[in-house]
């Protein structure tokens, strides 16, 4: 974005069974990005409270994720890496958000339907206002472009929609300031590849989750190797063999979701995997996605675990981030504050 310096920011909640999905869908993504940009990786520690408010085990799944970020290749020397409940200004900034979105805008959130499903009175303010607290996420580090999977694109839409608002109404003290283009940048998601919608091996009309009740739904990043093949294996498919050409997979959700799983893995288009397994029957497909998820996977499970047995090392890791991040906050909060009207003494 002209007038802005490219910063790439994204997270991940730590609620447990970190998948495949969000490994093709984001953290992939996150590490491809490192080259050659400034990246802010967070561990979303106060959004997960939204998914459940007791989270006994929340402490490992926080170190969980940031295993997850630096088993896969995120470098917390280049980049920062932290958890965002240690930044108390993303609160802070969330609460100015909250006061620019509109109702209007919020009871269009679907992730906030479909998680709050037919008990809506009893869901949480915080599950509602999620979207204003990950515009602040984003914003406070005024970052330019956030890889995230598709379900996130709505969300990103709403980010644009407060940045552009505070940018209008606050439109005076902001070029007072200097702030000529507007004081934060309407931030582009950067979504694709074959597999920026990863469905449940079980049903492939739902997206694969950290909270599907099967584990058999969804592949973890720490599964062995025998359970990778099990689940693979059990993965709902139809009696078919698989097309040659993309159009062949329309109608064929499960058949899709597992061509788009070996794309992303393999890093290769959809096009090009049916070219290969075109009409092949699912059993030998099956058998080379095995494969294929083991090679890629099995090196970034075992990594998690063995940070994971040195809660001391991700625990640095995440304060130096947390100390990184903190500067910039306190910059972006300092100038809203000013733009805003507070008396700052
Ligand atoms: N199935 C998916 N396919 C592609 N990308 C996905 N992501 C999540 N699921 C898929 C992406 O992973 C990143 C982190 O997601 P999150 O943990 O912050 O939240 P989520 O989207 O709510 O993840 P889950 O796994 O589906 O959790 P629950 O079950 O709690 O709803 C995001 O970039 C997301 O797009």
């Amino acid at each position: 974005m002209a007038g802005f310096k490219e910063r790439v920011f994204s997270g991940v909640q730590p609620t447990g069974n970190l998948h495949l999905g969000n490994y093709l869908g984001a953290i992939k993504r996150f590490v491809e990005l490192q080259s050659g940009r400034d990246c802010i990786y967070c561990v979303v520690d106060m959004h997960a409270l939204t998914a459940q408010l007791y989270q006994p085990d929340l402490a490992s799944q926080i170190r969980e994720v940031t295993a997850a970020f630096l088993a896969a290749g995120i470098d917390p020397k280049a980049h920062i890496v932290f958890n965002q409940s240690q930044v108390s200004a993303h609160a802070e900034l969330a609460w100015i958000f909250n006061c620019v979105a509109r109702l209007g805008w919020m009871n269009r959130m679907t992730q906030f339907k479909e998680k709050a499903g037919k008990d809506r009175e009893n869901a949480s303010l915080g599950l509602y206002a999620y979207p204003s607290l990950m515009a602040a996420d984003i914003l406070l580090y005024r970052a330019t472009h956030v890889p995230v999977g598709e379900d996130q694109k709505q969300h990103l839409e709403l980010t644009r929609d407060i940045a552009s608002k505070f940018n209008n109404d606050f439109a005076a003290p902001i070029a007072e300031r200097g702030f000529g283009e507007g004081f934060f940048p309407l931030t582009e998601p950067l979504i694709g590849g074959p597999a920026a919608r990863v469905m449940s091996l079980r049903d492939g009309s739902k997206k694969m989750s950290k909270s599907d009740p099967s584990d058999f739904s969804r592949i973890n990043l720490t599964d062995d190797p025998d359970t990778i093949a099990q689940k693979v294996r059990k993965a709902k498919t139809d009696p078919e063999p698989l097309p040659s050409e993309e159009a062949g997979l329309a109608g064929r959700p499960e058949a899709e979701n597992l061509v788009g799983i070996y794309a992303g893995l393999a890093e290769r288009s959809k096009e090009e995997v049916l070219r290969e397994f075109g009409n092949a029957q699912f059993s030998a497909f099956k058998s080379a996605l095995v494969d294929l998820s083991v090679e890629r996977l099995g090196p970034i499970g075992s990594e998690m675990k063995r940070l994971q047995d040195d809660p001391g090392y991700i625990e640095a890791v995440l304060a130096d981030g947390a100390a990184r991040a903190r500067a910039i906050a306190a910059e972006t909060m300092a100038a809203v504050k000013d733009i805003v009207g507070f008396v700052r003494l």
